[in-house]
C-alpha cells in the first residue's frame, strides 16, 4: 500500500529472448492491475547478472524487456516501467535485509539447486542470495500483490518470512505481499522435455516459443512439440506432453479444459498441434508488430525509463529511510 492505493509489483530478467512462459505466467497478466492498483514493473538486470551474460546482448534485451513489456499492453503512463540497476535502493535494501535472510532458507531455494546444477563453475554468491534481492525489490514498494508464475512461489514466501520476521523485530514496516499466481499458464513447460519448465535460457531453440518468433516458426515449433503415447487430446496425469499444449491452448483460448477436449474429440494430436500453433501465432502477432515499432525507438525507451527511474526512487526513498532509521543507521 503506498498512500490509499494497493501495490502490484513484477519483474522480467532480460536474461534471454522472452518465452511464452513469461508471457503467460507473467506480463499477459500484468495490464489487467493498471486500473486498481499502483504498478511497478522492471526489468530485473541485477537479477540476470547472477549467471554469466555477455554485456551487449544484456544491454540489448534491457531495451527490448521494456519495449516488450509496453507491447504486451503496459501504458508507462499508467504504470511505473523502470530497470532495476537505475534504482539503486533495491542494492541497499538486498543487503540490509541479506542480514534478517538465514543461510539455511537461502540453501533450500530449488531454484538455487537447480542453476547451481546448471552453471556449477559459477555458483557465485549472488545466485545464492538472488531471493533476498527479490524480497527487497518487492518489499521497497510496500507492494500488496506479485503476479508470478508457480516457480517464483517459494521466493515469494521467502520475501513474506523476511518480511515478517522484520516488522516482528522492529515495528511493522513492510507491507507482507500475496502471490497471484493465475490458474493457467502458471508452469509452462518445455516443448521438447514437458517436464522441464520453459526457460528463455534453454539452449534448445526447439524446446522454447519465443514471444517474437515468427509465425512460421510458432507452427513449426508446436508441430514437432514432443507428444506421449497415444492420439487422444485428454488431459491425464503422465501424458506431460499433450497436457502441456492443452494449459497453452487453454490459456491463449480462455476455454476450459473440457471445452479444449471437447473440441478435439475426434481428431489427432497432429490437428491440436496445429490449432495450438495458429492460435499462438495469431495472439502473438500484435504484440510483434508494436514490439518492432516500440523497439526502433531508442529515445523513447530511454525516457520511459528515466521516468520510470524516478517514480520508483521517489517511492524506493520512503521505505529504504524508514528500514534505516529502525536499524539505527544515522540519515
Ligand atoms: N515456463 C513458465 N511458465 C510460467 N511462468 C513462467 N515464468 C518464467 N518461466 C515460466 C514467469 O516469468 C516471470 C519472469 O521470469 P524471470 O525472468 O524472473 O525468470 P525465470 O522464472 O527464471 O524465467 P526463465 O524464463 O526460466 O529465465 P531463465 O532461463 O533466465 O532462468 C516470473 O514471474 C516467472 O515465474
Amino acid at each position: 500500500m503506498l498512500g490509499d492505493q494497493k501495490v502490484v509489483f513484477s519483474g522480467v530478467q532480460p536474461s534471454g529472448n522472452l518465452t511464452i512462459g513469461n508471457y503467460l505466467g507473467a506480463i499477459k497478466n500484468f495490464a489487467a492491475f493498471s486500473e486498481e492498483y499502483r504498478c511497478f514493473y522492471c526489468v530485473v538486470d541485477m537479477h540476470a547478472i547472477t549467471v554469466r551474460q555477455v554485456p551487449a546482448e544484456l544491454r540489448r534485451r534491457t531495451y527490448e524487456t521494456l519495449a516488450l513489456y509496453m507491447a504486451c499492453g503496459l501504458d508507462p503512463e499508467k504504470n511505473t516501467l523502470f530497470v532495476q540497476s537505475h534504482v539503486p535502493a533495491h542494492a541497499e535494501l538486498a543487503w540490509m535485509l541479506n542480514c534478517y535472510t538465514m543461510f539455511g532458507e537461502l540453501s533450500r531455494m530449488t531454484q538455487f539447486k537447480d542453476k547451481s546444477a546448471k552453471h556449477a563453475d559459477n555458483i557465485n554468491a549472488g545466485l545464492f542470495t538472488y531471493p533476498t534481492l527479490m524480497a527487497a525489490d518487492i518489499l521497497l514498494y510496500q507492494t500488496d500483490l506479485v503476479p508470478v508464475g508457480i516457480d517464483q512461489k517459494q521466493h515469494l514466501e521467502l520475501a513474506r518470512n523476511i518480511a515478517n520476521r522484520f516488522n516482528q523485530a522492529y515495528s511493522p514496516t513492510f507491507v507482507v505481499p500475496e502471490p497471484y499466481i493465475a490458474q493457467s499458464g502458471m508452469k509452462i513447460m518445455s516443448l521438447t522435455e514437458p517436464t522441464a519448465k520453459m526457460s528463455k535460457s534453454d539452449p534448445n531453440p526447439n524446446a522454447v516459443v519465443y514471444i517474437l518468433d515468427e509465425k512460421d516458426t510458432i507452427l513449426r515449433k508446436f508441430r514437432r512439440a514432443v507428444t506421449d503415447s497415444g492420439s487422444e487430446v485428454k488431459y491425464e496425469e503422465g501424458k506431460d506432453g499433450i497436457c502441456n499444449l492443452i494449459s497453452i491452448y487453454r490459456c491463449l483460448t480462455g476455454k476450459s479444459i473440457e471445452e479444449v477436449e471437447r473440441e478435439f474429440t475426434g481428431k489427432g494430436y497432429g490437428d491440436f498441434k496445429n490449432a495450438c500453433g495458429e492460435v499462438c501465432a495469431d495472439t502473438l502477432a500484435p504484440v510483434r508488430e508494436e514490439f518492432a515499432r516500440l523497439n526502433a525507438d531508442k529515445a523513447y525507451l530511454e525516457s520511459v525509463m528515466k521516468k520510470g527511474a524516478e517514480d520508483a526512487s521517489r517511492a524506493a526513498a520512503r521505505t529504504l529511510t524508514k528500514v534505516k532509521k529502525k536499524l539505527g543507521f544515522v540519515v
